[in-house]
């Protein structure tokens, strides 16, 4: 039987837009998250905003963008969940006291960008943010806790989403490898493990959900990850300048795809994914340069790309040092009519009759985790993280306040057992923090209900709640994985 390796990372995840709250506070700027509201399962999140005339509007998140003399704004009527999200910002040392009862070795946490650059345009950080994340790194260390740090959580500050048009455009790389630096040197002998943006994938694996996507789209989503793909690998260069012993990773929304059919057709479409949705971002990321396939890609929707020789040069420079992804689902590609879909938020693939489904329509699939670490293992050779992995689910507290989410234990625990397999194989698995240790806003809609943790905050989508933390009895149960090191769970 297959053994995790000694020193093995066991920990959790967060990100700051959905955790950490303070939205308007310690001199932190607004983000697009401040100006969203919360969804459903099947209704959309909103942005909310002003026209030139200042009347008030709401329109769906997926392929907005602003109308000229618009502007963005935090309107009365409506809630924004990711303005206290479930509060780190004031209960940091009595939730990192939790992941320390848990035995966490690692903690997966975001620095918000505008907590240190709050238009993004500052030449200097905000020495109130700086400090903030000081004391939590110390806080980690002093419990013997490993941070690692994602530095792009898809928290742009809303000011260079507003006036300067987002990722599309160029002068985003050099503001962001200032804040990268800024991190790096900051917080320099705190941490060690960083990755350098969340999901940079999404752009392009979830385009079909962009209604009217048209060429334009394709060119603004392959043209906002080549300047991302640009200014991860200046970040991967600085990091390692500054402090050679940091290890810095991308990150990649992993989803195991798979052909609904035996027609060839179909299997020709699920390789035409992995490629475009997987293989396309990762590869430039680990190998330093773009597939072969890249140029199909592009030419199928006329897209012309900003690229430069010095650009190649930089990715070919600045290929990261392991490769970490979130796993949640697989996902059935078909060219055939198919009646029979899975619905949900992000989910839109042929309904697998092998699987079962969660609450929200993602597919429960530990096989294909082992599936999708052998074919990036094969592929990269580099150490991976699963850096996200986790069940969405409602959770029932009991009267005595307890908290029996054995739905959730169930979940991770096979989850659990498909890495101990492909460590068995010999696959270099280094890490594993689930999503949302703590119960968190969900990204896809905003929700309170749509729970992940180990650990239960009060607080409902409505913003009721007293922010209470409480143990699951998925907490416990972790708590002992971590304690055997995987040989009990
Ligand atoms: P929520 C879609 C599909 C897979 C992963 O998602 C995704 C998304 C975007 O919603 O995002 C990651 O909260 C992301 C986290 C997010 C988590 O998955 O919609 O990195 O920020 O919270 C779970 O249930």
């Amino acid at each position: 039987m297959a053994k995790f390796p000694e020193g093995f990372l066991w920990g959790g995840a967060t990100a700051a837009n959905q955790y950490e709250g303070g939205w308007n506070e310690g001199g932190r700027g607004m983000t697009l998250s401040d100006v969203t509201t919360g969804g459903t399962n099947l209704t959309p999140r909103m942005v909310t905003w002003k026209d030139k005339f200042g009347n008030p509007h709401a329109s769906p998140e997926h392929g907005f963008s602003l109308p000229e003399g618009g502007e963005y704004a935090v309107l009365e009527d409506y809630y924004y969940p990711n303005h206290k999200a479930t509060d780190f910002y004031h209960h940091w040392k009595e939730d990192i006291g939790l992941f320390a009862e848990m035995g966490f070795k690692v903690f997966r946490m975001s620095i918000a960008w505008s907590r240190l650059f709050p238009t993004g345009m500052e030449e200097e950080p905000n020495p109130e943010g700086v400090q903030f994340y000081k004391e939590i790194f110390e806080e980690l260390k002093a419990h013997g806790i490993e941070p690692l740090v994602t530095i792009w959580h898809f928290d742009t500050p809303l000011y260079l989403v507003e006036h300067k048009g987002n990722w599309t455009n160029r002068e985003l790389i050099d503001l962001y490898v200032r804040f990268a630096k800024t991190c790096f040197t900051e917080f320099k002998g705190l941490v060690r493990y960083w990755l350098t943006f969340n999901e940079i994938n999404n752009p392009i694996q979830f385009i079909d959900f962009v209604e009217g996507a048209d060429d334009q789209s394709y060119q603004d989503a392959y043209q906002t990850l080549h300047y991302q793909f640009v200014a991860s690998a200046k970040a991967v260069q600085v990091g390692h300048e500054i402090d050679p012993d940091n290890m810095i990773g991308c990150m990649i929304c992993g989803i195991c795809n798979y052909p609904l059919t035996p027609d060839p057709k179909d299997i020709a479409k699920c390789i035409y994914t992995w490629q475009r949705n997987l293989f396309y971002s990762g590869d430039v990321q680990a190998l330093g340069e773009y597939p072969i396939f890249a140029k199909k890609l592009w030419a199928e929707h006329d897209v012309a790309l900003d690229i430069t020789q010095e650009d190649m040069a930089i990715l070919k420079a600045g290929v990261v040092d392991f490769y970490s992804f979130s796993y949640y689902m697989s996902n059935c590609v078909t060219t055939h009519e198919n009646t029979d879909k899975a619905s949900g938020n992000f989910v839109m693939g042929a309904k697998n009759p092998y699987l079962t489904y969660s609450d929200w329509g993602w597919a429960t699939d530990p096989e294909g985790l082992e599936i999708f670490c052998r074919l990036v293992w094969d592929r990269y050779h580099k150490p991976l993280m699963i850096v996200e992995n986790g069940l969405g689910a409602i959770d029932k507290v009991e009267e005595d306040g307890s908290i029996h989410d054995d739905y959730r234990i169930d979940y991770l625990r096979k989850h659990i057992e498909a890495m101990k397999n492909v460590i068995g194989e010999g696959i270099d698995l280094i890490g594993y923090t689930p999503w949302g240790c703590i119960d968190l806003v969900s990204a896809g809609t905003g929700e309170m209900r749509k729970r992940y943790g180990f650990i239960y905050v009060d607080m409902d989508d409505e913003g009721n709640g007293s922010m209470n933390r409480s143990r699951k009895d998925s907490f416990n149960w972790y708590k002992h994985v971590i304690e055997t090191n995987g040989e009990e769970v």
